[in-house]
């Protein structure tokens, strides 16, 4: 099962969050791909919900052992091609919900609005689940911060 949205020449597939334990403030932001189909190349350059007091956009980067993640101004969706932004990479660009308002929990779904330099905002629906075969489990504390 699976869920998509356009945005212009966008086409956003799957938006989807994993589950967060009580009391975490941060939740992080997915998506199984963001293909442009134009001839020109798009920017996401933001995001908000109303489930976070705000969101980053993430870059995980490998430091010798350890995976910290930056802070994008944005994030850049060349022309014709798709960009992942998946759970289990491990250098993935991820949406970064900081203040979360409550827990995001299996099953549920919620809208985020992304902002693309070109192609304007759109409100998506994010699916929170856990995922399938051993995603979480392979990439233990990504985001304990
Ligand atoms: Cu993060």
């Amino acid at each position: 099962m699976a869920h998509g949205f356009k945005a212009g020449d966008l086409r956003i597939d799957h938006p989807y969050a994993t589950p967060t334990g009580p009391g975490m403030r941060t939740g992080a932001v997915y998506l199984r791909g963001i293909q442009n189909l134009g001839r020109q190349g798009d920017r996401l350059v933001g995001a908000s919900t109303p489930r976070a007091g705000h969101v980053e956009i993430q870059q995980v980067r490998l430091e010798g052992d350890i995976a910290r993640m930056h802070s994008l101004p944005a994030l850049e969706l060349p022309a014709g091609e798709t960009v992942a932004l998946r759970h289990n990479a491990a250098d993935g660009a991820h949406l970064m919900l900081l203040d979360l308002t409550q827990p995001l929990e299996d099953g549920q779904r919620f809208p985020i609005t992304l902002r693309f330099e070109r192609a304007g905002e759109r409100e998506v629906i994010v699916w929170v689940q856990t995922p399938r075969a051993r995603g979480a489990a392979a990439n233990p504390g990504a985001h304990a911060h």
